[in-house]
């Protein structure tokens, strides 16, 4: 279906202009052509501009919109079209060829990493995109532990900006194999510089062309930005008069060089492949000459094996590999049906992960799901209108009102969500980002909760002070509405306070204007806080600090707290469930929160766990880097719920204490600062000072997280394209680096606390030339002196 209609929105109009839209409809997808795949990426690598590009590529669009004049379809809050950022994933169908994909574009800021969280959770693959004069961030690598976690195998890496000076494409590569990202990149498109070679010996940045390895083809754009496609000559003597690329130009005599590494290293992961190989005639043409859907069959394969990492190319922002991102998504990434997910089976009752929850002023609260109901064989199905849904987080019934699937800002209604397919829900009054939805009704067995999505702890705080008193219940709506659209930021009242708690000063920064803009209350964010934790102290407990005693209608009770209380050893890493703490049950596995278990015994010993962690007895900070084990709650022989929490409780609480004032940890940040070789030493001095750690200063090769330190992997046997073939990105960073307008990077590690409103201090330092990006680097132990001023100024010392 077509839908046109011409409309201008949006706080930059002029630049939005006419639009038109083909809709992806759901009602026929079968699930084996959908992709479920977002686009990852450390900040501005250019995700917001490719999915412009995508859409314009698709007939989504009829002219694209770019993110410098805040024109774009999916960052359409008005904080992201000023700011030029992604705060908010959206997720859009598009239909490319015979597939649908379920596009998900996501911050890339560390402060919305728990946007990265939630998509992460209901794909089934991912485009990450690195910009190549960077070369792999401090972001992407954070982005791509995301995918470990939450199993998203299947990753296709688009090297993009290849237009910019300073771009390589080798050196992109190579970043991938350094920071360990996978040890088998396997480039199956290189970029085309310039058709004339001269521009290779002048070393002029650009991007003109791309030739498809696989495919066997050459792309070539025009001024205008018009594409021609050329097939190669599947011949070496053809080839060398191939006129697009003649024997004059560097690339002509590369081609069947790289396509050979490219063939022969997919042979050394597919032993079906090997065969074929093995049976090509001794013929310097063979290898050109093998069928296109062969090597993409394989390719397929070991891609979903995680056997290969395909590596694809171009500038977003020129529209310049756009097609072929788009055709090795299709080919390459997999299907719902290709992924075992959690709970999955033919057959089995319908059952969603709302993994986004927003609210709308037309529309009210929707919800965002991922179906991944069974019965897939029969028409796949199924969820209607008239599906009944339960919450199993929340252990509430939902009815749906409408079903939607979504286009960005806007949205079109379906009567039934397939399975597999990313869409939206209407009229649920309790669902909250994270939540498992499933078909009420069904037997107990299949009351299982889809894996959580979890925030990382929060680091900053600040109180909203509304403006007058009937501002109160308005804020506090909005604030609750808020929480139940992002689950990183947290909202409590410690002394008749409001208190918001985010992932860092930029998050704070986007809940105080949403708020605003959004919800339109009016309120003041008072100062910011960062939050301090405190770990357990040193000393042995006193004997029987487990047993509680207390009375029950006269007769005395004795309850014995069955815990195993320990500090954290270096190599154990806390959960963020339990707040950098470790809960696990007899068995060792992890006991879920309090409120994702309603009604069970175990669930009112994890509240009391949980309010006995809420704040120390010392300092009253909440508490961290504590293992926790119960063991034998069936022994504590009573059956009254809130007994259990109180015995715990008052135990655990004992048990801190016993073992004296802990050390405190303050959350830190890693920083990579660019600042003109002049101000160096006044940025680097200023950072000391502060308490900041100097890591690096040259080329922001080292890293805060110590993959570095590992050692990359080996090249051996992976296609590394030559210098040449980027001829703006030969320069080394060494001899850029000696040029008058030189910038110097800095990588360090300091505590938040002071750096918090760090872009006004460095554009003095730097005479507004510095720039700088921040994300956090968890809680880290203080010293002495650190912590005696921390107790002064929470107002314990
Ligand atoms: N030269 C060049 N610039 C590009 C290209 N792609 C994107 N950009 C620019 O890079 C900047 C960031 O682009 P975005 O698309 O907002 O990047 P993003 O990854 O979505 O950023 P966040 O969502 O904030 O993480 C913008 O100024 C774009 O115009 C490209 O291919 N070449
Ligand atoms: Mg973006």
């Amino acid at each position: 279906m077509v839908l046109s209609k011409c409309r201008l929105r949006g706080i930059r109009q002029n630049a939005i202009g006419c639009i038109i839209r083909h809709y992806a409809t759901a009602s026929v997808q079968n699930p084996s052509r959908l992709r479920n795949m977002a686009l990852v990426a450390h900040i501005d690598s250019g995700k917001t501009t490719l999915t412009e590009s995508i859409l314009l590529k698709s007939s989504y669009l009829s002219s694209s919109g770019t993110v410098d004049t805040g024109s774009t379809t999916t960052d359409f809050l008005r904080v992201e079209r000023e700011r030029g950022i992604t705060v908010q994933s959206a997720s859009i169908p598009v239909k490319w060829k015979d597939w649908t994909f379920n596009l998900i574009d996501t911050p890339g800021h560390a402060d919305f990493g728990m946007e990265v969280e939630s998509a992460s959770r209901v794909v089934d693959g991912a485009v990450v995109l690195i910009d190549s004069v960077e070369g792999v961030e401090a972001q992407t690598r954070g982005v791509w532990r995301q995918l470990d976690r939450y199993g998203v195998g299947t990753r296709i890496i688009f090297l993009n900006k290849l237009d910019r000076p300073g771009a390589s494409f080798r050196s992109s590569i190579q970043s991938l194999l350094k920071h360990r990202l996978h040890k088998n990149p396997m480039a199956l498109t290189l970029p085309v510089a310039s058709f004339n070679h001269q521009h290779y010996a002048e070393g002029e940045p650009g991007i003109q062309g791309l030739v498809d390895l696989v495919r066997w083809n050459v792309l070539k754009w025009d001024e205008e930005g018009r594409v021609s496609k050329h097939p190669l000559p599947r011949n070496v003597t053809d080839l060398e008069k191939f006129n697009i690329l003649p024997a004059s130009h560097p690339l002509s005599s590369h081609l069947v060089p790289a396509r050979t590494q490219l063939l022969e290293n997919l042979s050394m992961v597919s032993e079906a492949f090997m065969e074929i190989l093995l049976g090509l005639p001794s013929d310097p043409s063979a290898y050109l000459q093998i069928d296109n859907n062969i090597i993409m069959k394989h390719l397929r394969k070991a891609s979903l094996d995680g056997h290969v990492l395909p590596v694809v190319c171009g500038a977003a922002m020129k529209h310049i590999g756009t097609e072929l991102v788009m055709d090795y998504v299709g080919e390459l990434l997999p299907s719902p049906t290709d992924v075992n997910h959690q709970l999955q089976a033919a057959n089995s009752p319908a059952q969603l992960l709302a993994w986004k929850v927003n609210w709308d002023d037309k529309r009210g609260w929707m919800t965002f799901v991922r179906v991944y109901s069974g019965k897939f064989s029969d028409h796949f199905p199924l969820v209607t209108r008239q599906t009944p849904l339960l919450n199993t987080n929340r252990n509430q019934k939902e009815k749906v009102s409408k079903l939607l699937l979504l286009y960005a800002s806007e949205t079109k209604e379906v009567d039934e969500l397939p399975f597999g397919s990313v869409g939206v829900i209407l009229g649920l009054k309790y669902t909250r980002t994270g939540d498992t939805l499933i078909s009420s009704g069904v037997s107990g067995s299949f009351r299982s909760k889809l894996r959580d999505i979890t925030p990382p702890p929060a680091v900053i705080s600040a109180s909203v002070i509304p403006r007058s008193h009937s501002d109160l219940q308005p804020v506090q709506n909005a604030l609750e509405a808020l929480t139940r659209t992002d689950p990183s930021l947290r909202v409590d009242v410690q002394e008749g306070q409001i208190l918001v708690h985010g992932l860092g000063a930029l998050h704070l920064e986007i809940v105080e204007g949403r708020l605003h803009d959004e919800w339109k209350v009016n309120f003041e964010l008072g100062r910011r806080y960062v939050s301090y934790r405190e770990a357990l102290g040193p000393l042995v407990p006193s004997p029987n600090w487990n047993v509680w005693e207390t009375e029950i209608n006269g007769k005395p009770v004795t309850l014995t707290s069955p815990l195993k209380v320990r500090g954290l050893e270096p190599h154990e890493k806390g959960d963020p469930v339990w707040d950098g703490n470790i809960v696990i049950d007899e068995k060792g596995k992890p006991i879920p929160t309090p409120e994702s278990m309603p009604g069970l015994p175990l669930a009112y010993a994890a509240e009391g766990i949980l309010s006995a962690l809420s704040n120390s007895p010392h300092s009253s900070l909440p508490m961290t880097h504590v293992h926790i084990q119960i063991s034998g709650l069936k022994n504590i022989g009573s059956k009254i719920p809130s007994l259990i929490t109180g015995a715990i409780a008052t135990a655990l609480r004992k048990r801190i204490r016993d073992a004296g004032f802990g050390p405190i940890l303050e959350p830190s940040v890693s920083l990579k600062i660019s600042v003109g070789e002049s101000n160096l030493g006044k940025v680097v001095k200023d950072l000391t000072e502060r308490g900041g750690q100097v890591l690096d200063l040259e080329d922001g090769s080292n890293t805060a997280d110590g993959s570095e330190d590992m050692g990359g992997y080996s090249d051996d046997g992976v296609y590394i394209p030559p210098d040449w073939l980027s001829p703006s990105g030969s320069p080394t960073s060494h001899s850029r680096s000696r040029s008058s307008h030189v910038k110097r990077s800095i990588q360090a590690i300091a505590p938040l606390s002071q750096f918090l409103d760090y872009s006004n201090r460095l554009r003095s330092l730097s005479e507004g030339h510095g720039v700088f990006e921040m994300s956090n680097a968890g809680f880290q132990e203080v010293n002495e002196e650190r912590k005696f001023e921390i107790l002064r100024e929470i107002g314990r010392a």
